[in-house]
Order: structure tokens, then C-alpha cells, then sequence
């Protein structure tokens, strides 16, 4: 790897074209099913969340978009499509991926698409298509269902029918889409179902995709694998298959923690990211890049700035693996020298570079520091603090 400037013009290239999705539920309180300890400055309402996101947006230049999860930022569902429209244009924030949500209704006891009662599939299913409208409505191109449905003890659910029941609903969702539309299926091994989950890994999401049709895909939860399981290597395969569709970044140090990137195995993400610059290296990948977090102690902005700025300083240590290099050391089968031209470019301290690549943007070099200097969560904390005093500490 030749000297300092090219190290930065790769740096500056890799994040010029860096964007990640923040999600509205890290700005509000959240907690385990232990109970949540509430911050005055959380964000409860949809326009406290595209304040908080415009303010990540201003100190990092790469939030353009905002997730929304469909009960909690829709709960009047399409009707609310208008008003959403006027915050984006009032913020700056586009709406991004849509989230159904098939887990928090009661009638979702026994599973949402999966359940045994027909009406309660057809109630799951009409969800889903509402969310298609909704990003029609939004011009939203991304719907990401997460299917908490599993079972809790062996024998009392038919795992075989529950597979034809997925099939047949995502089959009509996917026939509702727009054709820039995509259906980004979410697999997660267990919780809150503890025997069985019907989408618990990639090769489930995988096989749904395909058979739901070309514009589904598989969507990868950092959080939502085994301990042993080699994350990237299962990235190298949806790759290679063209249906890996994105990511919801967040850490974890036992199961899904939804802890910030980074903050227990930032090399993880690393090695991530190097799988999608070796299949970008010759185009642009359409992965969406998301974050999925919910930060039960730590400052909800605070987090969020921290989380951003991590996230642009593992995809530009990536961006500085010598491809060509490596390539070559890995067939000759040097192993050491392959090892170290990868890992070389993760001990790379890469900040002062980010930071020159944030000041030529016009950005806070040190965008945590700028939300210090800004005095924005002192403002949202004297705004927000009566408000957030009656919230109820149950869940979410
Ligand atoms: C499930 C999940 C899913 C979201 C939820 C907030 O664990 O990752 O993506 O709907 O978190
Ligand atoms: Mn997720």
C-alpha cells in the first residue's frame, strides 16, 4: 500500500459512498423484558424522531433515511403516510425501510403468518401489504418483516405447515410490490420463541426469498446468530447468490444483546464489510446498510452519533485491505503475509483521515463532540423531560 495520500483518497472514495439507515426505536425508551429505565430526552413521538435523526444527519452527513416500524410510528397505519411526508419535508429526513410489525399484537400469541387460525395468517398478511402501500406512499423502496413466530415446547406446532403458511403469505406480499420494491426477510434463531422459530437462520430467509420471487431478499441481523457462527462467511454466500438485501448492524457479547457496533467485536464488522468491498470493488452494491439497536443505558443520540462514527471508521479501515495484494497472497497460500495485508488495514488508526474527510464535507470533524458542542440533548431534555416522566416502564 503506497503512502498517506492514497490511503485517504481510498478512504475519502469508500465513504463518499457510505450511507447507514438509522432507526426510529433507538431514539425512544426502551429496556429488557426486565423493565426500561427512562431518559428524559427519549424521543415518544414520530416527530421527535426525525428531529433526533436530522440531528445525526447534520453531524455525520451519512443518515439520509429514517426506519420506520409500522406500529409504533404508523399506528393509524396509511392514513399516517401524509403526515410522515410533511415531517421528512420539514426535517430533511427521508423515510426509509418499513417495518411491519407481526410480534406485539395479542392475537399474535401463537404466531402472526404462521398461526394455526387462518384469520389471524390473514390479519399478518393484510399488515404486511398495508406496509407496502405505506412505502408506496413513501416512496420507500425497502419492507422488512421480522417473523417472531416459533414455538416454546416440542410437538404442540406443525413446523411443515408453518413453512407452507410463510410461503403463501410472502408470495402475496411480494406480488403487491412496486418494481423498485424489495422484501427484505429477517431470520433470528430464537427469542421470544424458545423451541422453534420458523425463519431462524439464512437458509430459511433464503429459501422464502426465492420462493417468494426476484425482489425478495435475505436481510442479516448482526445479532441474530449462534455464538460460533461465521457471520461473513454466510455474507460471502448471499453475495454470491445475489440475495443478500442488507443489515441490521448492532453487537452483542451473548445473544441479541443490541449493543452498539463495534462496542464487543468492532473486527467482526470489519471483516463484514471487507466481504462487500470485494463484490463492490467493480459496482455499486444495492445492500442497505441499517443499524438495529436499542440503547437501554447509554444516551439515545449519544449512542447514535457513536455508533455512525464507528461504522465509518470500520468501512474505511476495510476500504485500505490491498485487494490486488491479497488476492495474489491468497493463492500463492502465504498465509502470514495474507493475514497480515488483511489485518493491517484494521490496526490502520484511520481518524485523523476520517476527520480530514468529514471537515472537506463540511462536517464536525468529531461529530460526538459537535452533539456536545450543539447543546442539542440539553435542548430535547428540558423539551421532553415532563413528557417522559409519565411513560410507563414496560417494554418499548
Ligand atoms: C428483532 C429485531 C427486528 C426489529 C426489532 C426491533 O430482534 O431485530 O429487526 O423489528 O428487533
Ligand atoms: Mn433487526
Amino acid at each position: 500500500m503506497t503512502g498517506e495520500s492514497s490511503k485517504a483518497a481510498r478512504i475519502a472514495k469508500a465513504l463518499d459512498r457510505f450511507a447507514i439507515e438509522i432507526p426510529s426505536w433507538g431514539f425512544a425508551n426502551t429496556g429488557t423484558r426486565f423493565g426500561k429505565f427512562l431518559q428524559p430526552a427519549a424521543a415518544s413521538t414520530i416527530e421527535e424522531k426525525f428531529a433526533d435523526a436530522a440531528e445525526v444527519h447534520a453531524l455525520t452527513g451519512v443518515t439520509p433515511t429514517l426506519a420506520l416500524h409500522a406500529q409504533w410510528d404508523l399506528p393509524n397505519g396509511i392514513a399516517d403516510a401524509p403526515a410522515i411526508r410533511r415531517l421528512e419535508a420539514q426535517y430533511g429526513i427521508r423515510a426509509g425501510s418499513i417495518n411491519p410489525n407481526l410480534f406485539q399484537d395479542q392475537a399474535y400469541k401463537y404466531g402472526s403468518i404462521c398461526n394455526p387460525d387462518p384469520e389471524v395468517r390473514e390479519k399478518a398478511t393484510v399488515h404486511m401489504l398495508d406496509c407496502v402501500e405505506i412505502a408506496k406512499r413513501l416512496g420507500s423502496r425497502d419492507i422488512a418483516p421480522w417473523v417472531s413466530d416459533g414455538s416454546n415446547y416440542p410437538g404442540t406446532q406443525s413446523i411443515r405447515k408453518r413453512i407452507l403458511w410463510m410461503e403463501e403469505s410472502f408470495g402475496r406480499v411480494h406480488a403487491a410490490l412496486g418494481p423498485e420494491q424489495r422484501l427484505l426477510i429477517e431470520y433470528k434463531p430464537f427469542e421470544p420463541a424458545f423451541y422453534h422459530t420458523d425463519i431462524a437462520d439464512w437458509g430459511m430467509a433464503l429459501e422464502l426469498a426465492r420462493s417468494a420471487g426476484r425482489q425478495a431478499f435475505v436481510l442479516v441481523d448482526t445479532g441474530h446468530h449462534y455464538q460460533a457462527q461465521n457471520i461473513e462467511q454466510i455474507v460471502a454466500w448471499l453475495l454470491h447468490l445475489k440475495r443478500l438485501g442488507g443489515f441490521h448492524f448492532n453487537d452483542r457479547k451473548y445473544a441479541d444483546d443490541d449493543l452498539t457496533l463495534g462496542s464487543i467485536d468492532p473486527y467482526q464488522v470489519f471483516r463484514i464489510f471487507h466481504e462487500i468491498l470485494i463484490s463492490s470493488a467493480s459496482k455499486p452494491l444495492d445492500v442497505a446498510f441499517m443499524i438495529d439497536q436499542s440503547h437501554n443505558l447509554k444516551g439515545k443520540v449519544e449512542a447514535m452519533v457513536q455508533t455512525v462514527a464507528t461504522a465509518e471508521e470500520l468501512f474505511a479501515k476495510a476500504a485500505l485491505v490491498d485487494l490486488e495484494e491479497l488476492e495474489i497472497l491468497q493463492r500463492q497460500c502465504k498465509l502470514v503475509e495474507a493475514e497480515e495485508c488483511f489485518r493491517s488495514a484494521f490496526w490502520e488508526d484511520v481518524r485523523p483521515m476520517v476527520r480530514e474527510w468529514r471537515r472537506s464535507r463540511g462536517l464536525p470533524a468529531d461529530p460526538l463532540l459537535g452533539l456536545a458542542e450543539s447543546g442539542y440533548v440539553e435542548k430535547i431534555t428540558a423539551e421532553r423531560a415532563e413528557q417522559n416522566s409519565k411513560a410507563i416502564t414496560s417494554y418499548a
